[in-house]
C-alpha cells in the first residue's frame, strides 16, 4: 500500500455501482445493492451499468449475454432507477472502462491481488484453471469507478474489500503520477440490514446466483407460489426466536431470516425480534413469505412486462452509454497526458 494521507478531493459527489449479467439476479442482490441504487438516484449524480465485461470472466453463452443484459437492466428500472435521472448502460459499451483499467493493471500491486479473498472463493482448489480476468477483476471494478471518478459506490459487504483496493490504486495513482485529487478515494456504501443475505440452505453460504440449489435464493423473477415455498422450505433450528439481537448468534439461519425481515421491511432486526419473540419459525415462516412475496413478487411482474418490449430497454442502455462515454473521455484524455501516452 501507499503512505500517502487520503487527500482531500474536490470534485463532484458521484455513486457508481453495477451488477454482473452472469445468472437470475436474487434477493441478496436486490438488497444488497438494488434498492440502494434507486434511493441514491436522488441525493448525488448516478451511474448504473450492466457489468458484462465482468461477466465473462467466467463462461457466458454469446448468443444469451445480450439478453442477460436486458435482464438486469430491467430490474434497475422494475426497482426504481429512473433512467431521467440515473444514467442506466452497459460497460462493454463504454472502452474507456477497459481502456483505464489497462492503467490500473501497471498501478496495482500482485501482492494487493494474492489478497482478494473473492477469487479464492470462487477459484476454489483450481485456481489455475480460471482465467486471468477472474483475477483481475478488481482492477477493472476500479476502473469501472473511477472512469467517473465515484466518490460513493452501493454494494454488498462482500465487494467491501474490492472497494479498499480501488482507494489503493486511486491513492498510488494520484501518488506514483504526482497528481494529487486526481482520483477521489471512494467510499463503499455497505451500511443496512441487507448487506449480507445468506443462502436459505445454508446460514454460513451467502446467497449467489451461482449457487448450484434454486431454494438457496429467491430470485427477483420468482412468482409469489415460489418465493412463498423457498421461504417455507427455508433451512432453521426449532428454537423459538429471542428477544435480544446478542441472543440470535449461533444461529446464522436464524438471523439471516430476522434480517430479511428487518431489511424487506425497513425496520431493525432488533424491532423485529421485539415483535416475534417467544415464537418458533412455523409462526414467523408464514408472515415472512407474505412479506417477502408483497415486495418482490410486483418486481419481478415488472421485469416480465419490460422484457416483453425489449427495444424499450436498448433505447435506454443507448442513451445511457453515449452519455457515460461524454463522462469518461475527459477523464480518460487527462490520465493518457498524466501517464505520458502518445495519444494523450
Ligand atoms: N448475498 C448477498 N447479500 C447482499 N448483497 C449481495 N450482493 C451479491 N450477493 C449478495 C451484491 O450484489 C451486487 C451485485 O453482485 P454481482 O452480480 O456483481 O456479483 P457477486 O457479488 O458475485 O454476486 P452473486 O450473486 O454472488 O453472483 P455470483 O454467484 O456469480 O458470484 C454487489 O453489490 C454485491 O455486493
Amino acid at each position: 500500500m501507499t503512505d500517502q494521507a487520503p487527500a482531500p478531493y474536490a470534485g463532484k459527489p458521484r455513486v457508481l455501482s453495477g451488477v454482473q449479467p452472469s445468472g437470475d439476479l436474487h434477493l441478496g442482490n436486490y438488497l444488497g445493492a438494488l434498492v440502494k441504487f434507486a434511493r441514491l438516484q436522488h441525493e448525488m449524480e448516478t451511474f448504473i451499468f450492466v457489468a458484462d465485461l465482468h461477466a465473462i470472466t467466467a463462461w457466458q453463452d454469446p448468443a444469451k449475454l445480450k439478453d442477460q443484459v436486458r435482464e438486469i437492466a430491467a430490474a434497475y428500472l422494475a426497482t426504481g432507477l429512473d433512467p431521467k435521472v440515473a444514467t442506466i448502460f452497459a460497460q462493454s459499451a463504454v472502452p474507456a472502462h477497459a481502456e483505464l483499467a489497462w492503467v490500473f493493471n501497471c498501478v496495482a500491486r500482485l501482492g494487493w491481488l494474492d489478497r482478494m479473498t473473492q477469487f479464492k472463493d470462487k477459484a476454489g482448489k483450481h485456481k489455475e484453471r480460471e482465467s486471468v480476468g477472474l483475477y483481475t477483476y478488481p482492477v477493472l471494478q476500479a476502473a469501472d469507478i473511477l472512469i467517473y471518478k465515484a466518490t460513493h459506490v452501493p454494494v454488498g459487504e462482500d465487494q467491501r474489500q474490492h472497494l479498499e483496493l480501488t482507494r489503493d490504486i486511486a491513492a498510488k495513482f494520484n501518488h506514483d503520477f504526482g497528481a494529487p485529487n486526481f482520483f477521489p478515494l471512494p467510499d463503499a456504501l455497505t451500511q443496512g440490514p441487507g448487506a449480507r443475505i445468506m443462502s436459505l440452505r445454508d446460514g454460513s453460504a451467502k446467497m449467489s446466483k451461482s449457487d448450484p440449489s434454486d431454494n438457496s435464493r429467491i430470485n427477483l423473477t420468482d412468482d409469489a407460489d415460489t418465493i412463498a415455498q423457498k421461504v417455507r422450505k427455508a433451512r432453521t433450528d426449532a428454537e423459538v426466536l429471542p428477544e435480544k439481537l446478542e441472543d440470535l448468534k449461533g444461529r446464522a439461519e436464524a438471523e439471516n431470516l430476522v434480517g430479511v425481515y428487518a431489511a424487506l421491511s425497513g425496520r431493525t432486526a432488533q424491532d423485529v425480534l421485539t415483535e416475534f419473540a417467544g415464537q418458533g419459525f412455523g409462526a414467523f415462516k408464514p408472515k415472512l413469505a407474505d412479506l417477502a412475496v408483497s415486495v418482490m413478487a410486483p418486481i419481478g411482474g415488472e421485469m416480465r412486462r419490460m422484457l416483453a418490449d425489449p427495444a424499450e430497454i436498448d433505447r435506454i442502455l443507448t442513451a445511457g452509454a453515449e452519455h457515460a462515454r461524454e463522462v469518461a473521455a475527459p477523464t480518460l484524455a487527462e490520465v493518457k497526458r498524466i501517464v505520458g501516452f502518445w495519444a494523450g
